[in-house]
């Protein structure tokens, strides 16, 4: 059963020559992410390379990777090139380096050397056996026990037992409870789930279903919970229940995040300090509205941006304009509240398609259509009605 497999499973263990474990956690690279057509590649190699320099200044013991480590299951030779020599940077601080595998990621691929990484103190959890793997530290406190569980689903819990596992809720709590944690000494544990309660941005995947929340008390076990999947930097339920978030905006939905790597103190048991070393990027991601006009004024011209047009009429080649201007234009949004409330006003189900679409055009163009688009549209709500027939 699960618990023998854990039990039996390798245990390494470390002493550590500070008086207490500090961490660094981390989660959600997202490495070969893209935005629309831009690679974030340039990006991501500076914000790895930021993250290097704070390990360097704060030498911390561990640095904890809480999942999405790449953006796609097949990453790209150009991003998997880009963690490699992000490991190898890794591996030359004297950080103990634990990594998981994220719902974005191959298990499998993730799992790549891990036998051999570990000579370098790097621990990558393997693909979900039915076991966790555990990492003892001790420092002058005593034991920390170090878990890595990556990202599981029910399905993949279902097969080692015949307990009922329909929920993720379930799937997370069967594995901890096989674990048989020590309460008495400090454990912390990396997870890549969507714990009930967090703030969602828009750059996660989102669950077909939407089920895929486990509930918080799960984790009850641990004193340090470092979490990964939600992109947004914040505790859920308790301060010591962390998502880290992004180490770059991936949505407009972030433009007003600011972005972190946390670090932490295990101390006795019981206490943990917490605290945030902000993360500056090459280029910012910002979220602008207003007229063209306005638009046009703004100084964000080399960062990424969401505009939303708020202009009533229609403005000739807005797209254009805006990205002869803003060349990292992300998404263009036309927010005429206006012409869209009027165009809900006149709508009618007296009217014949062809008068609903002849006002539809004025609303919006402010002119009426031409003789010859009105015999184009209506050649075409005649092939509609044939392909009906
Ligand atoms: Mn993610």
């Amino acid at each position: 059963m699960l618990t023998e497999r854990v039990n039996k499973c390798k245990i390494n263990v470390y002493y550590l020559k500070g008086e207490k474990m500090k961490f660094i956690h981390i989660s959600d690279l997202h490495i070969g992410k893209r935005l629309n057509e831009y690679s974030l590649i340039k990006e991501q190699e500076h914000i790895l390379g930021e993250i290097i320099n704070i390990i360097n200044k704060e030498a911390p013991d561990c640095v904890l990777i809480a999942g999405d480590v790449y953006d796609k299951s097949v990453p790209s030779a150009e991003a998997v090139s880009v963690l490699d020599k992000f490991l190898g940077l890794l591996a030359a601080t004297n950080a103990k380096i634990f990594m998981i595998s994220g719902n974005h990621d191959s298990a499998e691929r993730i799992a790549y050397g891990t036998e051999a990484f570990k000579r370098q103190g790097i621990y990558i959890s393997p693909v979900f056996d039915g076991t966790v793997s555990k990492v003892e530290l001790r420092d002058e406190y005593g034991k920390v026990n170090i878990y890595l569980l990556p990202f599981i689903k029910p399905a993949h819990v279902k097969r080692y037992t015949d307990d009922e596992i329909e929920t993720y809720t379930d799937a997370v709590s069967f594995v901890i409870k096989s674990l048989n944690v020590n309460e008495s000494e400090r454990n912390v544990i990396l997870a890549h789930q969507f714990v009930t309660g967090a703030e969602r941005t828009e750059s996660e995947e989102v669950n077909v279903g939407g089920l895929d929340n486990v509930e918080g008390y799960v984790f009850a076990p641990f004193d340090y919970v470092a979490l990964g999947h939600i992109h947004r930097s914040q505790a859920v339920g308790r301060e010591t229940m962390r998502y880290s978030g992004t180490p770059l905006k991936y949505s407009a939905s972030e433009a007003k995040d600011e972005k972190s790597v946390i670090i932490g103190k295990l101390k006795e048991k019981g206490t943990v300090e917490i605290t945030h070393v902000p993360l500056v990027p090459m280029r910012d991601y910002v979220d602008i509205k207003g007229k063209l006009e306005e638009v046009l004024k703004s100084e964000n011209k080399t960062d990424f941006v969401r505009i939303t047009l708020t202009d009533e009429e229609a403005v000739v080649d807005a797209y254009g304009k805006l990205k002869e201007n803003y060349p990292y234009m992300t998404e263009l949004v036309f927010e005429r509240r206006r012409a869209v409330a009027s165009i809900r006003e006149g709508f009618s189900i007296d009217k014949s398609p062809m008068e609903q679409f002849s006002d539809f055009y004025t609303k919006i163009n402010g002119r009426s259509l031409t003789d010859e688009q009105k015999a184009t549209v209506n050649e075409i709500f005649d092939m509609l009605k044939e392909g009906q027939e």
